[in-house]
């Protein structure tokens, strides 16, 4: 039966071809939009296209981040920028993951992390949150979380110590507390450098001000870094909430806040 059925079928198509579908009219590439931010300025400094890994979930996929299976949503978001950001709903326990992993294939010692983040107005900033944790390739050693501790930023060089808890605060100004930046995004960028043994460097700038610039003795283990996760495992939440993410970045340079194209190709005002 399908035998007859294949071959009338072939003989159909060899004595009267089926006309061509119409080829649907062909993409025309289109101009960047107008609004997207191509580059960013860090401290004033005009910082170039991030050259590891970035995204902003602005077509509704993950591009080359990887969710962690733990709930992370993309979601239409008419506050992020490109109007698409990342979801997490926290349920109050024991803990609770929302882990969204980066990975790049070549490994660096010294690099830039950069996000935009948001908490609900009444998120609860209590317990032990792992914004950011940066590790060797391949879910590696890790070497360098941000935190938020009981109320407080807080940076560990997680791995390279036994005592992997001890905390560096904010140091640099005014201590900023995550409770103070509830409601709306913020920008976050982090500088680690490891390729001093013993001298490990961090920096941390919050809306483009420097927060934290720590120096610490921990041998670095010869460690060079491959992954990040963002909000990886929030332990002891007591209180549920919902956090965003979104324009996550990975770099050599410097990565900075996007400036619009506009704005940065604006000529200089003086001569
Ligand atoms: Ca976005």
């Amino acid at each position: 039966m399908a035998e007859s059925s294949q071959a009338a079928d072939t003989s159909v198509r060899l004595e009267a071809p089926a006309p061509p579908v119409a080829e649907p009219a062909r993409p025309v590439a289109r101009p960047a939009s107008p609004v997207r931010p191509v580059v960013g300025v860090l401290e004033g400094r005009t910082c170039p296209p991030a050259d590891l890994i970035a995204h902003g979930f602005d077509d509704g996929k993950w591009g080359p981040f990887l969710d962690g299976g733990e709930g992370v949503q993309i979601v239409r978001d008419s506050t992020a920028n490109g109007g698409w950001s990342l979801r997490k709903d926290w349920r109050a326990g024991t803990h609770d993951g929302g882990t969204v992993w980066g990975l790049w294939r070549k490994p660096v010692q010294a690099l830039h992390v950069r996000f935009r983040y948001k908490q609900d107005a009444t998120f609860d900033n209590e317990g032990i949150k792992k914004l950011v944790r940066i590790q060797a390739p391949r879910y590696g050693e890790t070497l360098g979380s941000l935190v938020i501790q009981w109320g407080r930023f807080g940076w560990a060089w997680d791995g390279a110590t036994e005592d992997w808890q001890r905390e560096f605060p904010i140091n640099v100004g005014k201590a900023v507390a995550p409770d103070e930046l509830r409601g709306s995004w913020h920008w976050y960028e982090i500088w680690i450098d490891i390729a001093t043994d013993r001298r490990l460097r961090m920096k941390m700038w919050i809306d483009g001000q420097l927060r934290m610039d720590h120096t610490a003795p921990f041998p670095n283990l010869g460690v060079t870094y491959g992954t990040v996760q963002f909000t990886r495992t929030f332990n002891a939440p007591a209180a549920s909430g919902t956090t965003w993410l979104d324009d996550l970045a990975v770099s050599t340079d410097c990565i900075g806040i996007p400036q619009p194209p506009t704005a940065a190709a604006a000529p200089p005002t003086s001569p």
